[in-house]
């Protein structure tokens, strides 16, 4: 297992975490939520301006944004299936790397085309903030900016690209993020070019999970 870039208190950066043959069946199973759950289209809350990226999730929870706000629900906005589950490839990701002794119950999965972006934003829909945020990115590289947890602070930027694991957590967990650009072409991972980001996230509260006489 090679060891993480600690980039700041809470943030950890496997490059290189999944080799191309690692990436690809992540890929494939990947391929396969989109079959069962497809991209759509997330809004901003209140004046429903599209986001530039396209969402699907997969696991017990997804996280949806639309008019109405951000939140997790079990449904895929278009269809009203269940999502699908978390493919096992995924799941392994998040055993080896978020140091958390309670499985991920939402993986969010964000399609980025070359123009798409992300604006900086705290992941904070969730109840539980002791439990990090595992990332894993595939495809095209991207500018990913960070920064403190105080909105309008110093930021740095860093390249992510295809294989590489990103860890949240601690002190890290509510530090403002986003995505500046896509490098487009700079993978030939997916076949007609992009980005794909996995955000792992535990959801509910800590004591939701923690009545069942398991040791914390
Ligand atoms: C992205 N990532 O990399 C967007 N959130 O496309 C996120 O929004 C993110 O990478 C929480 C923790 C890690 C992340
Ligand atoms: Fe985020």
């Amino acid at each position: 297992m090679p060891a993480p870039l600690p980039l700041a208190p809470g943030v950890l950066l496997w490059k290189g975490w999944l080799d191309r043959a690692a990436q690809e069946a992540v890929l494939g199973d990947v391929m396969g939520v989109l079959a069962a759950a497809p991209l759509f289209m997330p809004r901003m809350p209140r004046t429903a301006d599209p986001m530039s990226v396209r969402m699907t999730n997969c696991g017990d929870l997804g996280w949806i944004s639309d008019v109405a706000g951000y939140r997790y629900q079990r449904t895929h906005p278009v269809s009203g299936k269940a999502w699908p589950p978390m493919p096992r490839s995924v799941l392994a990701i998040w055993d080896e790397t978020a140091a958390y002794p309670c499985p991920p119950e939402a993986c969010l999965v964000n399609f980025y085309d070359s123009t798409a972006r992300m604006g900086l934003h705290q992941d904070r829909d969730e109840f539980d903030f002791n439990a990090p945020i595992v990332s894993i990115s595939l495809g095209d590289g991207c500018k990913f900016r960070m920064g403190g947890t105080i909105r309008g602070g110093a930021t740095r930027s860093l390249r992510l690209e295809s294989g590489d694991v990103l860890v949240f957590g601690g002190a890290a967990r509510r530090m403002y993020h986003g995505v500046d650009r896509i490098f487009a072409g700079s993978s030939s991972l997916l076949p007609s070019g992009g980005r794909i980001n996995l955000t792992l996230r535990r959801v509910s509260a800590a004591s939701d999970h923690g009545s069942s006489g398991e040791s914390q």
